[in-house]
C-alpha cells in the first residue's frame, strides 16, 4: 500500500504524527523508535518566553481519557530554535512545529523567529494551536471565535513562507466547529487539525475538591475519539457540499489503534495523530502505522489516498 499523503503544498512518506504536546520534542520518544519514520513529529506548543505552566497536580486520569492543566510549559522559541528544532533535524525527522501566543502578534513573532531558524528546512508544515483549553484566561480561547481564530491565522501566514503550509488547530468546545474551520482558512490555513482536548474536569471524593491545581482540564484519549470522528466528518462534508474551500484535515482524538486511525480517516483525515496512546505504549505511532497499513493492505486498497474521506460514499 503506498501509504504517502500529501498536505498542501508537502508530500509526506506516511500519514501518522504524533500529537502536539504528547511527546515534548522527540528526544525522549527517541529512545523507543526512530522519529524519522513518522510522517511528521509534532511538537509540544511553543510561546515567545520559557514559561514553568500551571500548579501542580496537572494530569489526572479518569475512566474515559487523561485531564490535563499543563498551562504551555516550554522553553521558548529561541530556546526551540537553538536547541529542540536543529535536534530533530539532526536525526533525520520531518517536523511540525506547534506555536501558541497569548495575543495574534505573540503569534505571529514565534513564527517569524521559527522562520529564520537555521533547521527551517526539517519542516514540513506550522501547526497554529489557537485552541488551548488551558490559558490564564479562560475568555481567550482564539478558536472559539471566527474573528480572532481569523486574525491570529492571516498574521501568522504572513510571517511563514508559502511553500510551508500552516495548519490551524481547533477546538471541539464550540457549537459550530464548520464555521470556525471555514474563517481560518478564509483566513489563510493550508489545513485543519482537529481536534484539541475537550474541556472537562474531575473531583476527588477523598479530599472533596477538585483534581486538578487549575481546576478545568483538557480531557484527551478514548473518550474523545467520537467527537474528533464527528469533529472530521462535519468540516470534510461543509468542504464537499462547497461551503468552505477544500483543505487537507489531520485528525486527532484518541487514536490507540489502526482501526481507529482508519475511522478519521474515513471522516476525512489526510493525516491522524497519536497522543495519550504514547503514555501507555511509547511506540504507539509507529504501531498505529502498522496497524492501519496492514487494514489497508486486508481491505485491498492499493494507495492511502483513495479512503480519505471514504465513508461519504462520494468517491
Ligand atoms: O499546555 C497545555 O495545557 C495544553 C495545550 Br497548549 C493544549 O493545546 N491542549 C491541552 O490540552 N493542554
Amino acid at each position: 500500500v503506498d501509504m504517502s499523503t500529501t498536505l498542501g503544498a508537502r508530500r509526506l512518506a506516511n500519514p501518522l504524527m504524533t500529537a502536539s504536546g504528547c511527546a515534548a520534542n522527540g528526544q525522549e520518544l527517541h529512545r523507543f523508535f526512530d522519529v524519522s519514520e513518522l510522517g511528521a513529529f509534532v511538537t509540544k506548543s511553543v510561546m515567545s518566553e520559557p514559561r514553568s505552566g500551571r500548579g501542580t497536580p496537572r494530569m489526572a486520569e479518569t475512566p474515559s481519557g487523561m485531564l490535563n492543566s499543563i498551562g504551555l510549559q516550554g522553553p521558548g522559541i529561541q530556546a526551540f530554535v537553538e536547541h529542540d528544532l536543529p535536534w530533530l533535524a539532526s536525526v533525520g525527522a520531518t517536523v511540525l512545529p506547534s506555536i501558541a501566543g497569548g495575543s495574534a502578534t505573540e503569534f505571529a513573532h514565534v513564527a517569524a523567529v521559527l522562520r529564520s531558524s537555521d533547521a527551517f528546512g526539517c519542516v514540513a508544515g506550522v501547526e497554529v494551536n489557537i485552541s488551548c483549553p488551558n490559558v490564564a484566561n479562560r475568555g481567550l480561547v482564539f478558536a472559539c471565535d471566527p474573528l480572532s481564530s481569523a486574525k491570529v491565522i492571516a498574521l501568522v501566514r504572513e510571517q511563514v513562507p508559502r511553500d510551508v503550509p500552516i495548519f490551524a488547530k481547533l477546538s471541539p468546545d464550540v457549537t459550530d466547529i464548520t464555521a470556525i474551520a471555514a474563517a481560518c482558512v478564509k483566513a489563510g490555513a493550508d489545513g485543519l487539525t482537529m481536534i484539541n482536548t475537550l474541556l472537562g474536569m474531575s473531583i476527588d471524593t477523598d479530599r472533596l475538591r477538585p483534581h486538578l491545581g487549575g481546576v478545568t482540564g483538557g480531557l484527551s484519549g478514548p473518550g474523545i475519539r467520537p467527537v474528533a470522528v464527528r469533529a472530521v466528518w462535519q468540516v470534510r462534508a461543509a468542504m464537499d457540499e462547497g461551503r468552505m474551500p477544500t483543505v487537507p484535515i489531520i485528525g486527532v482524538g484518541g487514536v490507540r489503534t489502526g482501526t481507529d486511525a482508519l475511522e478519521l480517516v474515513a471522516a476525512g483525515a489526510s493525516a491522524v495523530q497519536v497522543g495519550t496512546a504514547s503514555f501507555n505504549d511509547p511506540t504507539a505511532p509507529v504501531r498505529v502505522l502498522r496497524e492501519l497499513t496492514g487494514l489497508l493492505e486486508e481491505k485491498g486498497f492499493a494507495t492511502f489516498d483513495e479512503v480519505v474521506g471514504i465513508a461519504h460514499g462520494r468517491q
